[in-house]
């Protein structure tokens, strides 16, 4: 009887879904167990948590395959417009769950894990996060597949299959030290490979390892092969289940072998492991461009594959070249796959054989480009030299854009030959470079940032000369995050209250939170909030300690900080706050302030190597507050490794503060404030990124934002001194000598004099100095509001009701009205 209840639930479940039977063969507990049995070909009773987590995500993927395939024959079926999402990066974490959510299916699974006998937490635990990115935009790519997939666009993702994603963090002697992350070691359960549907790619080059690292070695051609690898994207609701397609290079199967008709066997299988490195490993680096020769042809293989699988399709159901921007929009998630401009002209020029005005016109109305950072040394140039040798005939095509480009340029603006050096794609120089954001803006019909501080200066600074010639192109799509990972599913507790307040129709229409407005006002609502916080906080800590052993105080001020360690983000601005307020309460034990403890989590590229000295200071000053007996009960540092999609999600939720402080003008957007923010923390901030706009739509008397505007950054920027603060300011020359004068490295000394050189004698670029006296006026504002615990539930909930805007699926919904000109194609059956 249990058995035929639990199957009308599925059958009640699936009939929510609207569209048409779906065949539920698969959702039976038979199921589970057939693949815990057949799959391992073991006893239920023998298998580990592993096998059980395999299992699990095995029949969930059953129950999806049927709908998955409903999906892209009612595409295939309505000729629909599709958007292809080309990124270098997803940072996916983990899908069991997710998917578990977005199908509805999350109410089963305690009586399921009942009858089973199940640790269901201890199986979640077992599922690797797919980290195949480095922070925020790559994070941002795996929300919008969501929300594409949610409301049902006919999307598609294209990326790499990293065999190692972002290396796994661990902290020796307060030191970051990576270590790889072979994901896949053990399989991934929801990956299908489609070896029949491989593209083949050619390269003027070959590969030889040298000194353990792979080489790009010119002038040989040779042939590599991409293997699609598709992995389900579930919609909420489950009804459209989209494909995220990574592609992983091997070599031709039978290329080397007929070269090696003399019977080098061992050779041959040698250069098959050169072509298959190419995928092995992402790169580690974020917000910055190393021009490392294999992440060359990454991009450019990524580009390859993702075009002529595309194109492949395209033709399959049109004959006419010209439908090509009707039929397919491509996004370029940052410059990464640029080269898509110069390979859709390549395959409309030489394989189609379009005029060039022909191919030149549906190439731009193809593309969309999307701008993540105005960083100068993430601004993506490769030697000229690299396309010669590797790619000629592309660089062929870009000779012929930037002659024409250059045309254009001197007819509008004659006797301006600066400008023309500007607007160039070849930057010259000691050695000639392709700049590959001017391509990108030339070769497509909508560039966009991701924030409005953000399109705005880019816009007037960054490429001014090109959008003043072709205004129209740019635009700004503030970025958002999915409210199904970074609220329903990671903070059950406040989506209960607020579902309980308002019903649940945010989870699709995040602008429902606005309905919390008025209640925000209700002391029985406040209460509800504080206990909501309260248990994500107790869940929190208790996870710390059955994982870590660390204790922390639930009862304390949770004040965050997580995102890549990087010096514009300034974690040292706020370990510099940290430190003062320790030193204050030092000379002062008897000074009133609420329990705090400081949270800090996030990875430095392996070769930053002042990122890794900050890592290390944060370590040192946890250290030194943790062992003087006088900071028990009242401040605790936490430097936690490993920074990754998973932890975001048990830490954000558990947050009370959320610090947002880069140096004005330099955070693109940031994506993290939006998830800090939907899930009731109090942003301390800088007016930087989108974290502007959320004081805007919130109410700045709802935010505790300080510091430097962006145009006061650039203003002060030719007379700013930090000396004079170090002179002027007594807590700040005493917090600073205390550093420089080793008493938080006596074992190590020496070790910060990096930070010395940084905020000193190199003059302290990102301003810190400049920020800190009213960053430390913004934190005593924090902990008066503290002291008053409904005068502060009710601004988190007023920050809760605020955060409507920052769904990505409002994000899409303006993507694909103003870029894509897409609209949904619901799924439905023959
Ligand atoms: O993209 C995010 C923004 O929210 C962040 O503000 C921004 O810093 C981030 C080269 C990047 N910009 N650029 C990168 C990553 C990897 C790489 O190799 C650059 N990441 C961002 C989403 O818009």
């Amino acid at each position: 009887a249990a058995s035929s209840n639990h199957h009308a639930d599925i059958q009640q479940l699936i009939r929510q879904y609207g569209c048409g039977p779906v065949p539920i063969t698969g959702v039976e507990h038979a199921f589970y167990d057939r693949h815990i049995v057949f799959d391992n070909v073991m006893s239920p009773n023998a298998v580990g948590a592993r096998e059980r987590f395999e299992a699990a995500a095995r029949s969930i993927r059953d129950i999806l395959s049927q709908r998955w395939i409903a999906t892209e024959e009612t595409y295939q079926r309505e000729d629909a417009k599709r958007v292809y999402y080309l990124s270098m990066e997803f940072l996916i974490g983990r899908s069991l769950i997710n998917n578990i959510t977005n199908l509805l299916l999350a109410q089963l699974i305690p009586k399921f894990a009942e009858r089973k006998d199940l640790d269901w937490h201890e199986l979640l635990e077992e599922e690797p996060d797919a980290g195949l990115g480095n922070g925020g935009l790559g994070r941002l790519a795996a929300c919008f597949l969501d929300s594409m997939a949610t409301m049902q666009i006919p999307a598609m993702g294209y990326g790499l299959r990293y065999e190692y994603g972002i290396f796994k963090q661990i902290i020796q002697d307060g030191w970051q030290k990576e270590q790889p992350d072979n994901w896949l070691r053990r399989g991934d359960p929801w990956e299908v490979a489609r070896p029949h549907e491989k593209v083949e790619v050619s390269l003027n080059c070959s590969f030889e390892v040298c000194g353990g690292s792979l080489r790009a070695v010119p002038g040989k051609e040779s042939r590599l092969i991409g293997v699609p690898y598709d992995r389900p994207i579930v919609g909420f609701g489950g009804k459209t289940i989209n494909t995220l397609r990574l592609w992983e290079a091997a070599a031709h199967d039978y290329f080397n072998f007929e070269e090696f008709s003399g019977g080098d066997f061992v050779g041959a299988v040698a250069e098959t492991l050169e072509a298959e490195s190419l995928t092995r490993v992402l790169y580690p680096d974020d917000s910055t461009s190393k021009g490392q020769g294999l992440r060359f042809v990454q991009e450019y293989f990524l580009v390859a594959c993702s075009l002529a699988d595309l194109i492949r399709r395209f033709r399959q159901s049109n004959d006419d070249w010209n439908l090509l921007p009707e039929k397919a929009a491509i996004q370029l998630n940052d410059t990464h796959p640029t080269m898509s401009v110069l390979e859709l002209m390549r395959i409309l020029l030489d394989d189609a054989e379009l005029s060039w005005e022909k191919a030149w016109d549906l190439t731009q109305r193809t593309l969309g480009y999307t701008n993540h950072t105005l960083l100068p040394e993430a601004l993506e140039k490769w030697p000229v030299e690299w396309f010669r040798a590797l790619l000629p005939r592309h660089l062929e095509i870009i000779y012929e854009i930037n002659g024409r480009l250059l045309i254009d340029v001197r007819t509008r603006y004659p006797g301006d030959e600066e400008k023309v050096q500007r607007i160039s794609l070849i930057e010259e120089g000691e050695t000639q470079h392709v700049r590959m954001a001017n391509l990108a803006i030339v070769g497509s019909h909508c560039t966009n940032g991701v924030a409005a501080i953000h399109s705005r200066l880019l816009r007037t600074h960054t490429v001014k000369d090109l959008a003043e010639m072709f205004p129209e192109r740019f635009s700004n799509k503030t970025n958002g995050v999915t409210q199904r990972r970074w609220l329903q599913m990671c903070n059950p507790t406040l989506s209960k209250l607020i579902t309980d307040a308002i019903g649940d129709s945010w989870v699709t229409d995040l602008s429902e939170l606005e309905k919390l407005r008025p209640l925000a006002e209700d002391r029985g609502m406040q209460d509800e909030f504080r206990h909501a916080k309260r248990c994500a906080k107790v869940a929190f800590a208790d996870w710390l300690h059955r994982t870590t052993g660390e204790v922390v105080d639930p009862d304390s001020i949770f004040d965050c900080q997580i995102k890549r360690i990087h010096e514009y983000k300034r974690q040292l601005l706020n370990a510099l706050r940290v430190l003062i307020l320790y030193r204050r309460l030092r000379e002062n034990p008897t000074l009133e302030m609420a329990p705090r403890t400081f949270f800090f989590s996030g990875k430095a590229a392996p070769a930053y190597r002042l990122a890794k000295v900050i890592i290390k200071f944060i370590n040192n000053l946890a250290g030194t507050i943790d062992g003087d007996p006088l900071m028990r009960g009242r401040m605790k540092v936490l430097f936690l490794p490993d920074y990754c999609v998973s932890q975001a999600e048990r830490l954000i939720p558990a947050s009370d503060v959320s610090n947002q402080i880069s140096t004005a003008g330099f955070e693109a957007s940031g994506t993290s404030n939006m998830k800090f923010m939907m899930n009731g923390a109090l942003t301390l901030g800088t007016r930087d990124g989108a974290t502007i706009e959320m004081a805007e739509a919130a109410g700045e008397e709802n935010f505790f934002l300080f510091g430097l505007t962006a145009e006061q950054v650039a203003d002060s920027r030719s007379y700013y001194n930090p000396y004079w603060h170090y002179e002027h300011e007594k807590e700040t020359r005493d917090a600073l000598d205390m550093i420089f004068t080793n008493q938080l490295s006596c074992y190590e000394p020496g070790a910060f004099s990096p930070i010395r050189d940084a905020l000193l004698s190199r003059g302290d670029y990102y301003m810190h100095l400049a920020d800190l006296g009213s960053y430390l006026e913004a934190d005593l504002l924090v902990r008066e509001l503290y002291a008053d615990p409904h005068a502060w539930a009710r601004k988190a909930l007023l920050n809760v009701a605020s955060s409507g805007k920052f769904s990505s699926d409002r994000t899409i919904a303006e993507y694909a009205a103003d870029i894509w000109k897409v609209e949904p194609c619901p799924v439905t059956f023959d």
